[in-house]
């Protein structure tokens, strides 16, 4: 399916089936977050891929830009509106349907969880994002993504060794877990040495035992390819 295919013009905000649309890329982290936010929440949606790399990136297609400005997936329609940034998206669907939880209750809980949350979706994840990568040149782009990962990972592992549990913050599953499970596939990909991190570790496994962390997955998405299947 190309990008925008099935919506009529740019106030189309539902499949025909009336569902919403996620514009999403299989190996995107930030697409990924809401991916989990979707499965476990149990909200029925249809993907848009938009592949970053063919045809010079479909996300500078003018179409997609007419979606999402900034030219990033993901970038989700639901309930009449066009939403980008994947906090955000996270942040509404936990308003507009608020079980289960991903939010704390307890305000020093929940600024926690907001706090990781940031961290990575501000302080790491922009920093080895695809259009950096690119700027910064195929020689250095492992080095570079390596020595953000890690700076990352080293502040991290240091904040979570005192507000995990079984998960991120205590032991609900939270906003936080929905970026860190990424953002490791990330330092995967990148060859980042998980040593030094036995916490984001512990927590990384434990999430992947998670049903909504394993149909939402990379390898398991509408545009994966053969190849990386499984
Ligand atoms: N802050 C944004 C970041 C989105 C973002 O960086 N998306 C990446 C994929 S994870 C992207 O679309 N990159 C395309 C590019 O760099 O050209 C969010 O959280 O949604």
């Amino acid at each position: 399916m190309q990008v925008g295919k099935e919506a009529k013009g740019h106030h189309s905000t539902m499949t025909e089936s009336g569902k919403p649309i996620l514009y999403s890329y299989f190996r995107s982290s930030c697409s990924w977050r809401v991916r989990i936010a979707l499965a476990l929440k149990s909200i029925d949606y249809e993907t848009v891929p938009v592949n970053l790399i063919k045809d010079g990136g479909q996300q500078f297609s003018k179409e997609f830009q007419a979606l999402n400005p900034m030219k990033q997936v993901p970038a989700l329609k639901i309930d009449g509106i066009t939403i980008g940034q994947s906090l955000a998206i996270i942040e509404y669907l936990e308003e507009t349907r608020p079980t289960p939880r991903l939010l704390p209750q307890d305000p020093k809980k929940r600024v926690l969880v907001r706090m990781i949350s940031d961290l990575i979706a501000g302080g790491i994840q922009p920093l080895q994002n695809l259009s950096i990568l690119k700027q910064v040149g195929q020689e250095n782009q492992l080095a570079w993504a390596q020595k953000a990962i890690s700076s990352g990972f080293n502040a991290l592992e240091q904040i979570l060794q005192s507000t995990a549990g079984k998960y991120c913050v205590g032991d609900e599953v939270s906003m936080a877990d929905l970026c860190l499970v990424p953002q490791v596939a990330n330092a995967e990909r990148y060859k980042v040495d998980l040593t030094p991190y036995p916490t984001i570790s512990r927590i990384n496994k434990a999430l992947l035992a998670l049903e909504a962390f394993q149909v939402s997955h990379p390898c398991r998405q509408p545009d994966t390819p053969p190849e990386l299947r499984a």
